[in-house]
Order: structure tokens, then sequence, then C-alpha cells
């Protein structure tokens, strides 16, 4: 057996797949992932990249649900939410992450371009279950571009709730980061709308997680720093406060094979992991992007050391 165990690692090492991430489907191009865990699965909500081959931009119509209860391979559930869901949306589902509300409904968070030709809006829809059905929860943007001097700033939200109930969402993009309450409803911001501090070459997808009683904030920049022009790497902050001041700690993931990148972060099963998106799936680009996962570790004293990419 130990002859065979041998041969068997030859041809893994050979073929070059041996603890390499697949990407979670190679059926559509998917991108832009958030994490949720409920119970025993991993939930994996995702935009889906309809780009022709060689096209030059985003074409995005609905968002997928994925799951999984290894982590490893993925269940496609289907298109659970669309454009269409939105009487008032146009165009462009980008990048949206699901929360669970305390009263245990689920809120998904989209943003989405309002009129099909100005800017983006952020709209909210709610479910009984992880899996939907959802339906819009408010029947017009929870953050409006009236209230972003009409500049493509209100994209890619990421919902936090914290130890005391209170929810959070930080959204951007290259116009700036912003951060604001909601209010127990989930579908209205409570107070005003700030700009945290400390969060250096913020360029969008940013993501919110808390750990030993520490703020995280990973998120998309495109610094000479960590990547070639054009291209994203992700770094992330900490904070001992949801709404900062935040202070740099340095890049988790180099750039990828796309131009974009979007981290979700998350603990499943005592691993952790950093799901994102990639140009990896055969016929793949920049708007036909894959996501994919992959574990991340953690030094003692808080920091995360940076993912290596298993699939590129
Ligand atoms: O997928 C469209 C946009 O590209 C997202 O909103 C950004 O995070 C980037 O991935």
């Amino acid at each position: 057996s130990a002859i065979l165990a041998g041969t068997l690692g030859l041809v893994l090492f050979a073929g070059g797949s041996a603890n390499a991430a697949a990407p979670i489907t190679t059926a559509i191009y998917t991108a832009d992932p958030a994490a949720l865990v409920v119970g025993d699965t991993l939930y994996l909500y995702t935009g889906h990249d309809e780009a022709p081959a060689g096209g030059t931009n985003f074409v995005m119509r609905d968002w997928h649900v994925f799951t999984s209860s290894d982590a490893t391979s993925f269940a496609d559930q289907g298109a659970k939410l669309s454009l269409a869901n939105f009487s008032w949306a146009g165009g462009d589902a980008w990048a949206g992450e699901v929360e669970r509300g305390a009263n245990g409904k689920y809120y998904w968070y989209v943003p989405v371009n309002g009129n099909g030709a100005g800017w983006m809006d952020i709209g909210v829809a709610v479910g009984d279950t992880p899996l939907g059905p959802f339906t819009d929860a408010k029947g017009g943007p929870l953050v409006s571009d009236s209230t972003s001097n009409s500049s493509p700033l209100n994209i890619d939200p990421t919902v936090f709730t914290d130890d005391d109930g209170q929810v959070y969402m930080y959204w951007g993009s290259y116009y700036g980061l912003r951060a604001a309450r909601l209010n127990a409803n989930m579908t209205s911001l409570s107070g005003s709308v700030v700009t945290p501090s400390g969060v250096s070459n913020f360029w969008e997808a940013p993501w919110m997680f808390k750990r030993n009683g520490v703020y995280y904030l990973a998120y998309a920049a495109n610094d000479s720093g960590c990547s070639a022009p054009g291209y994203a790497c992700i770094r992330y902050a900490t904070a001992s406060n949801p709404m900062g001041p935040w202070t740099q700690r340095g890049v988790v993931l180099d750039q990828v094979s796309s131009t974009t990148n979007h981290p979700a972060i998350i603990e499943y099963k005592g691993q952790w992991y950093m799901v994102y998106h990639n140009a990896a799936a055969p016929g793949g680009g920049d708007f036909r992007r894959s996501v994919t996962l992959d574990k991340l570790y953690w030094n003692a004293d808080g920091t995360m050391r940076k993912v290596v990419q298993t699939s590129t």
C-alpha cells in the first residue's frame, strides 16, 4: 500500500491538482462572493458574469447561491435573486452580501444600477431561509445615488452584526468608503453616514468581521505596493471599534488573474477560509470570473498570514 500511496501521490502531483482549489463551478462564471454559515452548511452568495468571450464590460443580471457541507464541493442552488426582483433596478447586479436579522430572516444587500444608465444604489431583499425565496424588502433603494453626489460610490455592501446586536453596513468604491448603522428592521439606516478613517488604499469590496474582540475589514486595494496597474490585492485593517478608526495591517491576498478581486473571510467547521474570485476557469477573464477559496491561517498576534493561492 506504501507503493500505491506513493504512485497516487506522484499522479496527483504530476496532474498539478494536489491540494489545488478549483473554481466552485465551471458551468457558469461567478464573482464577488459573500459567505454565510448556517448550521452545518456553508452558503456562498455570488454574482454571475455573463459577458461574452472577449467582452469588455460586466454583464451581470442575477445572483446565485451555492451550498457546501465540506468547503470543497459546491452545489449551485440557482439564481435566487435577480434584477427583476427590484422593480426600480435597471442593471448591474454587482457584489452583495447576506446577513441574518434578529428576527431570523435573511437580508440580501445588493448594489444595482437604479435606472440602468446612472450610478449605483444599494437595495435589500428578504427571505425566510438562506435560500429564500427573496423579495424586495423595501420597494426602493436603501442607499441611493442621490446621497453620494452622483458618483459610483454605492457598491459592495458588507453587513456585520456585533455581539450586542447592533448592525453595521460598510460600502464603497474608489470614490470612498462609507459606514452607517442599520436599524433593527435591517432595511433603513440609523444615524448619519460616516467616512471611517485609517483604511488606506481602499478601492472597493469591503468585508467586515470580528475575531477575538477585534474588528477586521478586508478590502480590495490597487496601490503599487501590492498589485500591478489595473489589478487589485486584498489588504486588511483592524479596529477596536466597529466604526473605526482603523489601522492598516497589510496584504492578505496578492493580486489574482482577474483585474478585480473581492474577499469573504469566514470560519467554517473550525477552519478559516478566504473566498475570492479570479479568472482561472476555462474561457475566463476579467468579466468572466470564477469564485474559489483557500484556507486562511492566523498568527498568534491576531494578524492574518498571506493566503496561498492554489487556483490561479
Ligand atoms: O462585479 C462587479 C464589481 O467588480 C464589484 O462590485 C466589485 O467588487 C468588483 O468585483
